[in-house]
């Protein structure tokens, strides 16, 4: 944990998980002013999980607004040196861009088949946050990347396995499509065959289409599962750095994360740990407003 968290592992006066706030007694219920959540917890903490290579470190710096590598902490909150291996990374490390302290994200190259040793630690990591009795400790949210560069095996039998995983449950997950541009030209290609002599920007507009419609169709697949994603987001364009498609990306990806969180208390953590995303945080502002002069 960083230095500047304020919340210590194991602090009891952290008490509860919003997600479980129902369970609990009235007077232990996570405060629903935001000064009150931040004191308790000051970051919203999001495991990011994806094979080498996904795309995971793109999207969370576009989230985060940066062009920057993020800092690696250990869970002693000692600053730690990431390996250069591709896919190689600690679950328990905890990574923070400086342009978006509020976030602390956790990396894991998941469930990729014949990981078994990794497949473990992402379950023994997601039931002991899960049981943690400390808001700040807890996971709130789980983003998995499934890169769609290989358009004939979109999801690995060990992909499809997370979403049946017991203990998942409570906390929301949504599911980031990246590498879409692969798909894009294999659908243009097709399309192109099929139509001889299409208008280029027709099938620019048509392949699009074509794509999200796919996606659309690949969600629903992985709806199917027990603890299937809440929602889905998908990366469009090949420039990661300047394309807009991108952007819209991260800000869809903040926005559907924000309406997948079921406790009011993290949905406003959520909100207020933006740093980037003015829109979002005067929608929840007014919903909020809105809600508490109704009654
Ligand atoms: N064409 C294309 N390239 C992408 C996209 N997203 C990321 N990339 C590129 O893919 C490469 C890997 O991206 P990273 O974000 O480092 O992937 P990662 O999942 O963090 O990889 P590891 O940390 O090694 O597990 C980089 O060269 C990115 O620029 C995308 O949507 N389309
Ligand atoms: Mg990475």
């Amino acid at each position: 944990m960083p230095a500047d968290s304020g919340a210590q592992p194991g602090d009891s006066s952290l008490r509860s998980s919003a997600q479980t706030a129902a369970n609990l007694p009235p007077d232990e219920l996570p405060e629903d002013n935001i000064i009150g959540i931040r004191s308790k917890c000051p970051h919203f903490r999001i495991l990011i999980i994806g094979r080498a290579n996904a795309g995971k470190t793109t999207i969370l710096k576009r989230v985060c607004d940066s062009v920057k590598e993020p800092e690696i902490y250990d869970v002693n909150g000692k600053k730690v040196y990431p390996t250069t291996l591709r896919g190689e990374h600690n679950i328990e490390n905890q990574m923070i861009f400086k342009s978006n302290p509020g976030f602390i994200f956790h990396d894991s190259r998941g469930f990729e088949s014949g990981t078994v040793e990794e497949t473990e630690r992402v379950k023994n990591f997601i039931k002991t946050r899960a049981a943690s009795s400390t808001l700040a400790e807890q996971l709130h949210a789980i983003w998995y990347c499934l890169p769609m560069a290989d358009t004939t095996r979109p999801f690995l039998k060990a992909d499809e396995d997370f979403f049946d995983l017991e203990g998942v449950g409570n906390v929301p997950v949504i599911a980031i499509f990246t590498k879409c541009d692969g798909l894009l030209t294999e659908v243009c290609g097709n399309l192109m065959a099929d139509h001889q002599g299409m208008d280029p920007s027709e099938l620019n507009t048509k392949g699009k289409e074509k794509v999200e419609e796919v996606l659309t169709n690949r969600f629903k697949e992985l709806q199917k599962h027990h603890f299937g994603p809440a929602a889905h987001v998908y990366t469009q364009g090949d420039n990661v750095h300047s394309d807009e498609g991108y952007a819209e990306c991260a800000k869809k990806l903040v926005q559907v994360t924000a309406g997948a969180i079921t406790s009011e208390a993290l949905q406003l953590l959520f909100v207020s740990v933006q740093c980037n995303n003015l829109d979002l945080c005067t929608f929840y502002a007014i919903k909020r407003f809105a809600l508490t002069t109704a009654y």
